[in-house]
């Protein structure tokens, strides 16, 4: 294979870290494989960003290839964050090593590329005039690679020196005896201000946002670091690809205001000190979804700049007060805050006084015309889709990627979009990329890209392409992650706020790289979920969706899954009910409600039954509805529930009376449903006195409540009362059958498991007994005059199918039914008030459906 062959298995446009790392497992793979490259070397972000101070944020130990042993041992950094010259030195000693070069046309832009479907292949285009056609084409172009355009009226008038950090002059600039305004405050900023300021003779820093930041303290390497990675490099590095953010790190497991103000601010003290980027947000686990815990770090730096600026004034133009702590990329800096104190530097706060034009000796703000010899754009970058869809792309039946992504990008895991077959991306948008330590991330895609075009070879197959269906549901999928968090509420480079008519969505997936390369994992291991597959030996569509379940349902899971809960059935009885008390003291309280009663009524055999009325802050009377807990018919008692009565009661304007029953195995079936009768009937007999509205009874309940709650409606209709007239059913057991497909698909992994509701069954009811309507309501003979239902059903329940078929009965029967079927959730999620937030809106669907139950008697107590 030639540098100079026009007809190669793959191109790769880039020759940065990605670009090199991919090229070298292409040629490993024994692909023809050319690289096109603008600049005339290699180094990619770190050719072009020569500004005084420009070096990696993340520790070069971390910011370095993992892939090449010997390399790693080869290679030493001589500081904690290398300097652009060094890391450039670095990828030109990679370079050579592996004589990269040979494969790489430099002075080489490409412009266009277009995919034919005949041939299967791709035509790039080049400034050159030199066509590639290619199976594979691969854009190795980076996520802050293209240069914004600036924005700022009269750019073109000014005629001094002229720079930008993102291409600066090879031979350096100096900025001796000259007045020099720098324009923005990110990260490029942020380094360079310090180093122009020592040069310049007058700095002036027009600043829109500021920017948070913390002292880098560069320097040599701390041994302890040191000695992690050099006592087993691999050990490290695995730790690596499995972390979140792509560096090793101990996770907080504590939120902000869980522990006292003086504990908290040794801790961000101890950040502070540290000088480590992902320190920031890693303080605790809550500061980049709750607003609360931001504010406590946010108050911390404002402190920090207030303490080292010594005009009042200045110091709190530098505080950031419209965006939280890590929701714009946060910046390490060496001495910048500290620049603003010395004579001969000036800070224009340009949301007081803005940029009307550039002129041609200077700048002239709405308050004042300043003059400079020299002005330097640190204006950022149309980051993460800017340089992919800069180059002209072409898919099937002349779709471009620009049109494609006109409402914003939509990939299949950062790496692919449906439409353009064999094009793939390194750290696309949708994968974790800016989000992570970049080398992490890339040598992740390069390695998958490079395992699939093997698959496709060892297969006998030409073409990979995602579903529709796949990439659709991965932007929901890291939609919703990001909407967890507080990222989506900044005008930040990740939502691509910071470009004049650029879709404002959030590019990178935030649910980290250790859940993202799971994700790919996964879809290997599952034949290539969610992608098409074609060639001589045939077309597999394998269409689907990775990671189906609710984003904040995953992270619970994992929680889970880490801390080692251990399975209920596995517990006696009696430890189960501590472990379920336990649980519910540490979890969200839910809303307010007007006023909380205990009380007890009997019931069915005549013992106490304990009650929890829940009354609405609206004026009374209200209707009401009795509820039933969960729990297998084993555990819980009538407090069980508590945040999710509260919820239903504040947001339905009900009285909600969460009745306990008799437990299994003490009482084994029919006890529970008896008392569920009984229950019914005393409150409703008992309405007034409750504050209720007589004759406005509705019940409900969740899991084996909910199975109490339509066995009761049941009996009610056979015995005559008391009338009832609405149900809500949350995951309701209403069959002993264990052999419905969602009993197989969701077994296991979801909390309640095959294994426990056997438990659950054996301890409740003798399996002679399980048929009877008074245990499996769905095999009651007459399911007609029963009143209407809400069913609630989810996505990864055991109990979905036999939810799903309970609801189709009483439909069948001619009952009104309101049936929801949840996307993503699980058996105990919906419950999780105030914890998982993606089911919210099922438990207002529910209060809704109780509304309507009632009619005008009810109104929201929200
Ligand atoms: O760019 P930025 P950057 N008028 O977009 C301002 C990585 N990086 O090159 O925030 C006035 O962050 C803009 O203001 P605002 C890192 O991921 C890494 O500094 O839009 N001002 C902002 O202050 C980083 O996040 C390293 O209101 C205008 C600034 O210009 C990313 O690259 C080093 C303006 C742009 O900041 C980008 O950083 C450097 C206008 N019309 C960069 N337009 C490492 O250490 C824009 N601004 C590895």
């Amino acid at each position: 294979m030639s540098n100079n062959t026009n007809d190669v298995d793959v191109v790769i446009v880039g020759a940065g870290f990605a670009g090199m790392y991919e090229l070298y497992r292409m040629r490993q793979a024994g692909f023809s494989t050319v690289v096109l490259e603008t600049a005339d070397d290699v180094g990619g972000t770190w050719y072009w960003n020569r500004y005084p101070g420009a070096r990696c944020d993340i520790l070069s130990v971390d910011y370095s290839y993992s892939w090449d042993p010997e390399l790693q041992k080869e290679w030493t950094w001589s500081e904690r964050y290398a300097a652009q010259p060094e890391i450039l030195r670095y990828a030109d000693f990679v370079a050579d090593k592996h004589d990269l070069r040979r494969d790489i046309r430099f002075d080489t832009r490409v412009v266009s590329a277009e995919w034919d479907d005949g041939t299967k292949r791709w035509t790039i285009h080049t400034d050159t005039g030199d066509d590639v056609t290619c199976r594979f084409y691969i854009m190795a172009t980076g996520c802050l690679s293209m240069p914004k355009v600036p924005d700022i009226e009269g750019t073109d008038l000014f005629t001094g020196e002229v720079y930008f950090t993102s291409t600066w002059p090879h031979d350096g600039v100096d900025f001796t005896g000259k007045r020099v305004a720098v324009i923005g405050t990110g990260s490029s900023a942020v380094q360079s201000i310090p180093l122009i300021a020592a040069e310049a003779e007058q700095l002036t820093v027009f600043q829109r946002t500021p920017n948070f930041s913390i002292p880098a303290r560069n320097g040599p390497i701390s041994d302890e670091r040191m000695a992690a990675f050099r006592s087993d490099p691999e050990a490290y590095r695995e730790a690596a690809r499995h972390s979140g953010a792509g560096v090793p790190r101990e996770l907080a497991q504590e939120g902000a205001l869980m522990v006292s103000e003086k504990e908290r601010l040794a801790r961000y003290e101890a950040m502070w000190e540290a000088g480590e980027l992902l320190g920031i947000s890693g303080v605790f686990n809550d500061t980049l979804t709750n607003a609360e815990s931001n504010e406590t770090l946010r108050q911390f730096f404002h402190d920090k700049i207030r303490s080292i600026v010594n005009d009042p004034a200045v110091a709190e133009a530098l505080c950031p007060t419209n965006h939280y702590v890590g929701t714009k990329r946060a910046c390490l800096d060496t001495n910048y805050y500290e620049t603003y104190n010395l004579p001969h530097v000036q800070l224009v706060d340009l949301r007081q006084d803005p940029i009307t034009t550039i002129t041609e000796t200077g700048i002239d703000t709405a308050g004042e015309p300043f003059e400079f010899d020299a002005i330097v754009f640190a204006t950022g970058f149309d980051a993460m889709t800017g340089a992919i869809v800069g180059v002209d792309i072409t898919g099937r039946d002349g779709v471009t990627l620009e049109d494609k992504w006109a409402a914003g990008p939509v990939t299949y895991l950062g790496l692919m979009a449906s439409g353009f077959p064999n094009l793939f991306m390194i750290t696309g948008p949708g994968s974790p990329s800016v989000l992570s330590n970049m080398m992490v991330s890339i040598e992740q895609h390069v390695d998958w890209i490079a395992d699939a075009l093997e698959h496709l070879r060892t297969h006998d197959l030409e073409t990979i392409e995602p579903t529709e269906l796949a990439e659709t549901e991965w932007v929901a999928h890291g939609n919703e992650f990001a909407s967890l968090t507080l990222m989506p509420t900044a005008n930040s480079w990740y939502m691509g706020a910071n470009v004049p008519g650029k879709p404002q969505v959030f590019l990178p997936y935030p649910g980290g790289v250790d859940r993202y390369r799971a994700a790919c994992d996964e879809v290997v291991d599952r034949g290539y979920l969610g992608f098409a597959l074609d060639g001589p030996s045939g077309r597999v569509v394998n269409d689907g969706i990775i990671r189906p379940l609710a984003a904040d349902v995953q992270v619970m899971l994992d929680v889970m899954a880490e801390m080692g809960v251990p399975p209920i059935e596995s517990l006696s009885v009696e430890d189960a009910r501590m472990f379920m008390t336990m649980s519910a003291a540490v979890r969200p309280p839910g809303p307010d409600v007007g006023e909380i009663v205990d009380g007890t009524l009997p019931g069915a055999d005549g013992s106490d039954l304990e009650y929890r009325l829940y009354r609405p802050a609206t004026p009374g009377p209200h209707p009401i509805v009795a509820y039933f807990h969960g729990g297998g018919w084993v555990l819980g008692r009538h407090d069980a529930d508590d945040p999710l009565c509260r919820d239903l009661c504040a947001q339905s304007g009900a009285i909600i009376v969460s009745v306990d029953y008799r437990h299994a195995p003490e009482a084994r079936f029919p006890a529970a449903a008896d008392d569920g009768l009984a229950a019914a009937q005393w409150i409703a007999e008992h309405a007034e006195d409750l504050g209720g509205v007589p004759g406005q009874l509705a019940v409900a309940g969740w899991s084996a409540g909910a199975n109490i709650a339509a066995v009761t409606a049941q009996q009610a209709k056979l015995v005559g009362t008391p009338a009832i007239v609405g149900q809500v059913l949350l995951n309701p057991v209403t069959d002993c059958d264990f052999t419905r497909p969602s009993y197989v698909d969701n077994a296991d992994g979801y909390i309640l498991t095959l294994a426990l509701m056997t438990w659950f069954w054996d301890h409740y009811c003798d399996p002679a007994d399980r048929t009877d309507p008074k245990a499996s309501p769905l095999r009651a003979d007459d399911l007609s005059g029963l009143p209407p239902a809400m069913i609630v059903t989810c996505e990864f329940d055991p109990l979905r199918d036999e939810g799903d078929a309970y609801a189709a009965a009483l439909e069948a029967a001619g009952v009104p039914v309101h049936h929801l079927q949840c996307k993503g959730q699980t058996h105990t999620s919906l419950g999780a008030v105030d914890a998982l937030v993606t089911g919210a809106y099922a438990r207002t669907e529910m209060a809704e459906a109780i509304q309507g139950f009632f009619g005008a008697s009810v109104t929201s107590g929200v």
